[in-house]
């Protein structure tokens, strides 16, 4: 069993796939063990992808990230980190595998509809970084 971190960003609230994602995440097996919403800042998303702060996409990546609410969840599951990865597909949905939830809801490599840890070390950092041991059933 292992942990793992996601976000469904902005672009998934406005258009609606939320619930759609959510149930996918079921359905594939997934076991949520904590969810909120929440109005990121703009320290908040800086801090959460600090690893890419030096990239030109940085800037446009945090107004993105702020300008609406997001839903985060932490999942458990077997192989969740990479089980989550492949489900979500790649960053940019041009070149996502059919069936794959980028593939199927994201607009642009920017605007990709949700996140999803790449690492144990990663995914232990991200939901530290959001959630404390009170807010995980
Ligand atoms: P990932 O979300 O698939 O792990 P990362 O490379 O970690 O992709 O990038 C983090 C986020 O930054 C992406 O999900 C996407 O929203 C945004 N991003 C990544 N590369 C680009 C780019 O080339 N242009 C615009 N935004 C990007
Ligand atoms: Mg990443």
């Amino acid at each position: 069993m292992q942990t793992t971190f996601t976000i469904l960003k902005p672009d998934s609230i406005k258009d609606g796939n939320a619930g759609a994602i959510i149930s996918r995440l079921e359905k594939e097996g997934f076991r949520i063990l904590g969810m909120k919403m929440v109005q990121l800042t703009k320290p908040q998303a800086e801090g959460f992808y600090a690893v890419h702060k030096d990239r030109p996409f940085f800037s446009s990546l945090i107004a993105f990230m702020t300008e609406g609410p997001v839903i985060m969840m932490v999942l458990e599951g077997d192989a969740a980190i990479d089980k989550l990865r492949k489900l979500m597909g790649s960053t940019d949905p041009a070149k996502a595998d059919a069936g794959t939830i980028r593939k199927q809801f994201a607009a642009n490599i920017e605007r990709n509809a949700m996140h999803g840890s790449d690492s144990q070390d990663t995914a232990a950092f991200e939901i530290s970084y959001f959630f404390s041991q009170l807010e995980m059933v």
